[in-house]
């Protein structure tokens, strides 16, 4: 073979080790630090992908422990049995409900692409659950399943796909950029990753003026975190001790630049240590995991001590969009991870290890969710198109039609002093 031609294998694994210094041990003892990085995982996947070139073909292998045995679901610390059930149901319709998405799809009923979440139920729905109904939710693309705990129903989101008259955005976005800032506090999915970060920092900014400390939780994918807006909103959160809580949904792939090639640490957990922030790792596919760590970061923001960064570690289980068939992604990674499925990992948590559901109430929970999907989708599809006048409308906002007021209560000065005191007091603390 010409040597032009012969596969290139490069390494991107991110768990190198640098070589040590040849430091004497006391100077090392007197320079070095330690950090904390909450670790919440019962299991700690170890694997490596390579790269391989072929010519001006690339494709990736795995290798590492890729038939351990599969962790169980984490007994959460403050979930009632009740609140685990709702949890798994959020998370079923999350996913039947993209099921239902990639049929229409496929019937050519929907404009433009559908996005999954597909193995990220756990993320998006217990992570949401976490808030309270008056606190704030900035999700991204593949967080559907957080639209829906947050009073979303699967109607708005299909209708939306669909272009419908009567969807959220009333037929302008094809797929799930709407939010609600009046009813559900929900900011809009933005397109540029990262910007959503100073944009919730904003909103827990606006209402530490009105006199109250709230959390406020947005998502970036491993692909986002580089961009420079996601250090700017995060820093700005940190330092003005906003109650932003930032999931980093590693799911290793960002559309299809495996994660190892896209930042250097081993955990992105360990960027919280560059911010002064807490940073905790946890499983994404274990609801039970991720809800007791948002309960937690929420907990704190609401006591006034700023951000957390919560990594949740999984997989996207398809391509970047319905258009992406993720050939590059290699199958033994996708078959590992299929294995850690959180929606039957959690069903299993609560049939079989708890005892908290039978099989038949189970069966009668998964039949409620198939036929309110079933309702809402024949709603959807039976719904008109947005006449073609209405697209100028909406634009511009006409006298009277948004009165905006504060949420919680008239902006005081005097709390923007006492945060400006608490501030220089934590100054002068760390000197
Ligand atoms: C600032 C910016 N750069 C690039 C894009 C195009 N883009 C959209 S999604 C995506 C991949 C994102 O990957 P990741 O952040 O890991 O999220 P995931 O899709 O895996 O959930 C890219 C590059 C964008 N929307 N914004
Ligand atoms: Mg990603």
């Amino acid at each position: 073979m010409a040597k032009k031609n012969q596969p290139k294998a490069a390494r991107y694994n991110s768990n190198h080790k640098r070589s040590p210094t040849s430091q004497p041990d006391a100077e090392k003892a007197l320079h070095q630090r330690t950090y904390k990085i909450l670790d919440y995982r019962l299991e700690k996947p170890s694997f490596a992908l390579r790269q391989i070139r072929d010519g001006d073909a690339v494709r990736y292998d795995v290798s590492g422990r890729l038939s351990a045995p599969v962790p169980p679901i984490r007994d959460s610390k403050y979930l009632s049995k009740q609140q685990c059930v709702e949890i798994y149901r959020w998370m079923l319709l999350n996913r039947k409900m993209e099921g239902a998405l990639e049929n229409l799809y496929k019937q050519g009923k929907v404009v433009g692409g559908v996005y999954f979440g597909l193995g990220q139920e756990a993320c998006s729905c217990a992570s949401a659950y976490a808030l309270k109904r008056d606190e704030w939710l900035g999700p991204l693309i593949r967080n559907q399943g957080s639209l829906l705990v947050r009073g979303f129903s699967a109607r708005d989101v299909m209708m939306q796909y669909m272009a419908k008259a009567g969807s959220p955005t009333k037929g302008r976005d094809a797929s799930s950029h709407f939010g609600d800032t009046d009813k559900r506090n929900v900011v809009a999915p933005i397109s540029t990753l990262g910007d959503l970060i100073p944009v919730l920092a904003g909103v827990a900014l606006g209402a530490r003026l009105q006199g109250k400390n709230i959390a406020v939780m947005t998502y970036i994918g491993d692909g986002g975190q580089s961009t420079g807006v996601t250090y700017e909103g995060l820093n700005f959160a940190a330092v003005q001790n906003l109650g932003l809580v930032l999931f980093v949904e590693n799911n290793l792939w960002g559309y299809s630049t495996p994660a190892d090639m896209q930042f250097r640490v081993k955990d992105l957990a360990e960027r919280a240590i560059a911010y002064g922030i807490p940073g905790i790792i946890v499983d994404g596919t274990d609801a039970c995991q991720v809800y007791d760590a948002a309960h937690e970061a929420c907990e704190r923001a609401r006591r006034g001590e700023g951000p957390t960064l919560i990594e949740a570690k999984m997989m996207r289980m398809k391509g970047h969009a319905i258009h992406d068939a993720a050939e590059y992604v290699p199958k033994p990674l996708f078959e590992y991870w299929k294995k850690r499925d959180p929606i039957v990992r959690f069903e299993d948590y609560l049939v079989r290890v708890q005892k908290w559901l039978t099989a038949a109430e189970n069966e009668k929970i998964v039949a409620g969710v198939d036929e309110e999907l079933e309702t809402d989708r024949e709603f959807a599809v039976a719904s008109p198109m947005p006449e073609p006048e209405s697209a100028a409308g909406g634009v511009y906002c006409e006298d009277g039609c948004h009165e905006v007021k504060p949420k919680y209560a008239m902006p005081k000065l005097g709390v923007l002093k006492s945060a400006r005191r608490k501030q220089s007091e934590a100054a002068v603390h760390l000197k």
